[in-house]
């Protein structure tokens, strides 16, 4: 990929597009060709591959796709199964059908089975059963996966794909019933704070285990796996480090400043109970990450969370969080 490539990075309005968008172009890639879903619906398959046709982008990032948090995941099944299944049919359909030169498919590392031996190598792929909180989304990204290959063996396409951990930072949700976990305790700890309320509820047991990425982080690695890997086998893409959502809750409430005690409500879904990635294949090429949890933590709360929280009370006004 050259610096004045055309390039396409589909879904550069949410967080993951959006980190990648700002590490071209500090890179000095600026020949870049942007949508957003009202100008180009991914859904469409006559509008998507006229965009193709006309645009003729040489490299894609396809960072488009209906994400959620364990809720919104556990009450619009269809949604996540339905959008996400059309958006990369017709963006990795396209990206053959008009000769692009590489493409990026981006995954989740829910794709591998609930119950996997930890740290989740690649090859665990569809060794088990999904997690069922999230088996549609899961299902949809390891068809994109499969079509990424499929198009590879029978075309010979150079679409890889890679797959990312919990992911936060810059452009997250705010809104308490699809956002992450992550972004979710954030907006919580605030309101108490400002609230003075002295107690925050955080769903689940607290005792499940995550692994999160900051986005400008990913959007490193996906940048350095288009220009320095054309295998087929996918990507794990991980800190290597995990926490409880316990300690997760305890370091938000020391960045937040709140005083506010920490309530579990077993009532609400845990969902996986670890999920950690054995990123050991890419470390192994000489990519790492750079952001601390506590560091990347503290830097969205001070530089973007106020922001984005009131645009999710924005939202919320407008629309009443009854209709999520
Ligand atoms: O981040 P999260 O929604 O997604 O939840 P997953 C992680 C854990 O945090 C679960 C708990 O055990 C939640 O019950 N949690 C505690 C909360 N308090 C909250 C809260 O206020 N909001 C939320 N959202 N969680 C998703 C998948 O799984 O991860 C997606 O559903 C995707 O498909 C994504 O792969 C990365 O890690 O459980």
């Amino acid at each position: 990929m050259e610096r004045s490539s055309k390039i396409y990075v589909a879904g550069h309005r949410g967080m993951v597009g959006s980190a990648i968008v700002r590490r071209l172009q500090a890179e000095g890639y600026n020949n870049l060709t942007l949508r957003t879903s009202t100008e180009l619906d991914l859904r469409n398959q006559k509008a998507t591959e006229d965009f193709f046709d006309t645009e003729r982008p040489e490299y894609v990032f396809l960072a488009a796709a209906r994400v959620g948090g364990i809720w919104a995941n556990s009450t619009r099944p269809a949604d996540f199964l339905y959008d996400n299944l059309l958006i990369q049919c017709n963006v990795i359909h396209a990206a053959w059908k008009f000769g692009v030169k590489k493409l990026l498919f981006l995954g989740s590392s829910c794709i591998y089975p609930r119950l996997s031996p930890q740290p989740i190598r690649e090859e665990y792929l569809l060794t088990g059963p999904f997690e069922p909180t999230n088996e549609p989304y899961a299902l949809a990204k390891v068809a994109g996966l499969k079509m990424c290959t499929a198009y590879r063996r029978q075309y010979g396409c150079n679409f890889i794909t890679i797959m990312p951990t919990n992911l936060y930072g810059p452009g997250d949700n705010y809104d308490l019933y699809s956002s992450h976990v992550l972004p979710a305790l954030l907006r919580k700890f605030h309101e108490a704070k400002i609230q003075n309320s002295n107690k925050v509820i955080v769903w689940g047991t607290g005792s499940v285990l995550r692994e999160f990425m900051h986005v400008d982080d990913l959007a490193d690695a996906c940048l350095f796996l288009m220009l320095h890997y054309d295998e087929e086998l996918w990507m794990n893409c991980g800190t290597g480090e995990e926490l409880s959502i316990r300690q997760l809750a305890e370091i938000i409430q020391e960045i937040t400043g709140c005083n506010a005690a920490i309530e579990f409500d077993p009532q609400k879904p845990d969902g996986m109970p670890r999920k950690l990635l054995d990123s050991s294949r890419l470390r192994g090429l000489g990519w790492q990450p750079r952001i601390g949890l506590k560091e990347g933590i503290r830097d969205v709360y001070q530089n973007s969370f106020l922001k984005e929280y009131n645009s999710a009370l924005m939202r919320e006004k407008a629309i009443p969080m009854a209709s999520n």
